[in-house]
């Protein structure tokens, strides 16, 4: 009981700052199905997917850059490292197209605060998005 009290509290006062479940990935404390890595991003199968192919896309420096709009100057060359990424990635695994989806804030539907790129394909995509 005292433990879920703790992780309740911890819940509470949550910030974007804190270590993440990729964060873990990353360090390779929790494991992922691996399709991409370099000495700046790491690219994985979604561990809930929403398409026949849906593969998530990170910095694995987190560095401040928890979600988009969070973004500084000084991380222009790695956003577009993730985007360039994203592209290799869905061009191989979706040779009929794909999107790239970055889901920021509670708007957003953001869960985790971990910036990353959503590539997601291998069936036909509706528009607009929910
Ligand atoms: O998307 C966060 C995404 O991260 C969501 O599609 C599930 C995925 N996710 C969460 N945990 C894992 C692990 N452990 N492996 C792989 N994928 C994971 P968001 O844009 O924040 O809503």
């Amino acid at each position: 009981f005292r433990a879920m009290s703790d992780e309740q509290a911890k819940a509470q006062t949550a910030t974007p700052e804190e270590d993440t479940i990729f964060d873990k990935i990353v360090r390779g404390d929790i494991p992922c199905k691996e399709v991409y890595s370099d000495d700046r991003v790491l690219a994985f199968h979604d561990v809930n997917p929403t398409a026949p192919v849906h593969i998530i896309v990170i910095p694995k420096n987190r560095d401040g850059l928890s979600q988009l709009s969070k973004a500084r100057e000084d991380q222009k060359d790695l956003l577009g490292h993730l985007m360039y990424v994203a592209q290799q990635v869905g061009a191989k695994e979706c040779p009929g197209g794909f999107r790239v989806v970055i889901n920021d804030g509670k708007d957003g539907a953001q869960s985790v605060y971990h910036l990353h790129l959503h590539v997601i394909g291998g069936r036909p995509m509706k528009w607009p998005p929910g």
